[in-house]
């Protein structure tokens, strides 16, 4: 059966890439699907984001350079919190530049995201070469380490689509060993590339954003769809919770993150039972 359809734990069990493995794995233990996007600027309301959610989560999502007084602790700091509470760390970098630049903005500069982050993720837009120079970095590295194209982005009006999400796929194709999915709204299956190739042992996760069960979008241009869509319908694995979860006020309530996150997590997990058949 097409991955889409096979439990987490079984898809866990044959998958080559290490990050790919440990997400797949953490997910089943966890009983989760749910990545929380903590998008707020001060470490304070990170880290107490973090602790309220991380029972719940099988991935924290991350925009490091938003945090206004980010120092070197705060990756110390994340990945302890990684280990202790068994979720893994992916920094939506959204790389976009030329291999040389690409590999140097994921290993260097303040940040040094290939040494904390398991999974990035970058816009295929400059060809297949922003592979290779994020790979060159990642791949060698003796670490859980993968990477996602944004095949198809969340907001209206956005230009990821047709030939575009297209080439993505192809691109990821000839990336297996490093590429492990996307992020994207649908499976690439449902927007018409399964058979075209040899796709038998292909297995790539498919992240979605744009995930709320309260609201249809914000002033912005971002559009929500329910767990139930995302997953059963659309056959998304991970659901990717920002203000759904973290709220859009300026204090956090973490009584209140903490009960979003539980009730995200039971509604991406229900939706996974709904959708697997082996
Ligand atoms: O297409 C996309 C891709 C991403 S990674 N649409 C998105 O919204 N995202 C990210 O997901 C975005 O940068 C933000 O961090 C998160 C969605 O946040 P929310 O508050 O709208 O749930």
């Amino acid at each position: 059966p097409a991955p889409h359809l096979q439990s987490y734990k079984n898809r866990a069990a044959k998958h080559s890439n290490p990050a790919a493995r440990a997400l797949l794995r953490c997910m089943e233990a966890k009983k989760s699907n749910l990545a929380v996007s903590v998008d707020v600027t001060t470490t304070k309301d990170f880290f107490d984001i973090i602790e309220a959610v991380a029972p719940y989560v099988c991935l924290i999502k991350t925009h490091v350079d938003i945090l206004e007084d980010w120092n070197p602790g705060v990756t110390t700091r994340l990945q302890h919190l990684s280990r202790e509470h068994n979720f893994l760390i992916f920094e939506d970098r959204k790389f976009a530049d030329i291999g040389n630049t690409v590999a140097l903005q994921y290993s260097s500069g303040l940040y040094k995201i290939s040494s904390w982050a398991h999974i990035v993720n970058a816009h295929p837009v400059p060809g297949p070469s922003i592979i290779t120079g994020l790979a060159s970095v990642g791949m060698k590295l003796q670490e859980e380490r993968g990477l996602l194209l944004l095949a198809e982005m969340s907001t209206k009006g956005a230009l990821t689509i047709g030939s575009y999400t297209v080439e993505a796929v192809r691109m990821a194709r000839e990336h297996r060993d490093f590429v492990i999915g996307f992020i994207a709204q649908h499976r690439m299956e449902s927007i018409g590339l399964s058979g075209t190739d040899d796709v038998v042992d292909e297995d790539f996760l498919i992240l979605a954003p744009g995930v709320g069960l309260d609201s249809k979008g914000d002033a912005m241009g971002q559009q929500y769809r329910t767990p139930t869509e995302v997953v059963t319908q659309c056959g998304c694995d991970v659901i990717i919770v920002g203000r759904g979860i973290i709220g859009i006020g300026r204090d956090i309530d973490a009584e209140k993150v903490k009960e979003q996150a539980r009730r995200y997590q039971t509604a991406g997990w229900e939706a996974y039972e709904k959708r697997i058949v082996t």
